[in-house]
């Protein structure tokens, strides 16, 4: 028998929920400056490994002079394919290798120098790390980024503004035309006090980025995708904005607290990456040891956990393999933020909150424990305070809550509070400020049955997308 159109048409509608059961309630607006897609992306990765790798691996320097014999690049036995498993393995999701640091050796075949991998004995010549990396990391599902270092110690050219940026702008084109995908692509600001005085042409290298790598974001001090943030610990301030005045910052000489902490009336969405390596110095040395577990999980918490991306560098070896204790070192971490995360406490909660955009489902307390990012608590435009409640069932035991915000609509905490509730009433375990795509608050060990997040401040009306409740055992 054949159904009449029409009724089909209806049948469909109510199948679909549109358009009877569309909610009247307006969405939130979201608060400008926002994330462009590919800022979201890389900002939801949270972490990326560094790979300091060069002719300073053999030559035990941490800045190269530019004068080493391209005879000195000689991994024994390079092995791309383990830094990408390692790297998957232990959580990171982009790998960014510095194709060539301050001392101007480039470790893929560039046409535009000698003082490269071609003239070397290594691979006969024929050597490619930034191929062989390439490889690895689409095996594995990771994401490529290259850092190409402005400052460059080896090249004659350097100093002439219009032959070097025109040199630096020939190597970029072959990384960024010749390696597939790039996730991120990683301008550096440091140059030595000897350098000659130059200009780089900034504005050419990032336009030439957005034409041929239209989905990386860009790295420097100021951004204009990504920004420093201030310091090489693995730090971010306690308060960290995702956004600041790109005008205020200037490559290689930017304010150091003012990256660190971001600017709430800032006018550009510009996140902040915290880089730190897992050892002392970038590249690797023989004498060095890994950071300290308990070292690692607090550069997390100050990294990912204070609206930031963790890029931390594991230099590979000699043999242009990882070393093993720092590869010891990355399982381990992961496993302990595994048994931190793994479970959440407040998901089989109920939520409630002091207020919800227009009474509408859509926006109700419950989204904070959903696991989704896309779906988030609102309230009415004129909320400035508001209290969430969430009610676990039965009392449990937790030190590290963990606050995020649908930053797709703009980033609007600036001060909340958490407490829970004890026999003689409620009892505020953290403060804080910002809050960002995560904040992960460490507090004493509670126990108990109900948690608020009361939220004091905004820049506009609050959203929270998720909140969640975690153990650090032994801590
Ligand atoms: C700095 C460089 O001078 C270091 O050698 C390293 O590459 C670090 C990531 O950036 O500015």
């Amino acid at each position: 028998m054949r159904t009449p159109a029409l009724l089909c048409l209806a049948a469909s509608f109510l199948v679909a929920g549109a358009p009877f059961r569309q909610d009247e309630v307006p969405p939130p607006r979201p608060l400008l400056p926002i994330p462009t897609g590919r800022q979201l992306d890389w900002q939801r990765k949270e972490m990326a490994m560094f790979l300091h790798f060069g002719v300073n691996t053999f030559s035990g320097r941490e800045w190269g002079t530019g004068d080493e014999d391209p005879n000195s690049f000689n991994p024994s036995r390079l092995d791309a394919a383990q830094w990408a498993r390692v790297a998957r393995e232990t959580g990171f999701r982009t790998l960014i290798l510095t194709a060539k640091h301050h001392d101007g050796f480039a470790i893929w075949p560039s046409r535009y120098t000698e003082h490269t991998v071609k003239n070397a004995s290594w691979g006969n010549g024929r050597g490619d790390v930034v191929r062989e990396l390439a490889e690895a990391a689409r095996a594995e599902g990771l994401d490529l980024g290259l850092y190409l270092s402005p400052w460059d110690r080896h090249e004659p050219s350097y100093g002439d503004e219009r032959a070097y940026n025109e040199f630096y702008i020939g190597q970029l084109r072959e990384l960024l035309t010749e390696y597939g995908p790039l996730a991120e692509v990683w301008f550096d600001g440091a140059k030595g006090p000897e350098a000659v005085d130059m200009d780089y042409d900034f504005a050419a290298y990032w336009s030439l980025v957005r034409q041929l790598q239209p989905g990386a974001v860009i790295f420097s001090d100021e951004g204009p995708d990504v920004r420093w943030i201030g310091n090489e610990h693995g730090f971010a301030g306690a308060t960290n904005w995702s956004t600041i005045d790109r005008s205020r910052v200037e490559v290689g000489n930017a304010e150091a607290d003012y990256l660190n902490s971001g600017d709430p009336e800032g006018s550009d969405w510009v996140p902040g990456e915290c880089d730190v390596s897992i050892r002392r110095g970038w590249f690797w040395h023989e004498d060095e040891e890994p950071k300290s577990l308990d070292v690692l999980l607090d550069i997390y918490f100050k990294s990912v956990g204070r609206n930031c991306v963790l890029l931390l560098n594991v230099p590979p070896d000699r043999e242009g393999r990882l070393d093993p204790a720092d590869v010891e070192r990355l399982y381990e971490l992961r496993a302990a933020l595994d048994a931190i995360f793994a479970t959440d406490l407040a998901a089989i909660g109920r939520a409630a909150a002091s207020s919800v955009r227009g009474g509408s489902a859509g926006y109700e307390a419950s989204h904070v424990l959903d696991g989704d990012l896309e779906t988030y608590w609102a309230t009415d435009d004129s909320v400035t305070r508001a209290t969430l409640e969430v009610d676990l069932g039965a009392r449990a035991t937790f030190n590290v809550v963990r606050i995020q915000e649908p930053i797709q609509l703009g980033q609007r905490v600036s001060a909340y509070r958490i407490e829970v509730e004890q026999d003689d009433g409620w009892e505020t375990v953290s403060s804080g400020t910002t809050i960002g795509h995560k904040k992960l608050d460490r507090i004493e060990t509670v126990t108990a049955r109900r948690i608020r997040l009361i939220i004091d401040e905004v820049r506009a009306h609050p959203l929270i997308a998720e909140l969640g409740l975690h153990l650090h055992r032994g801590r």
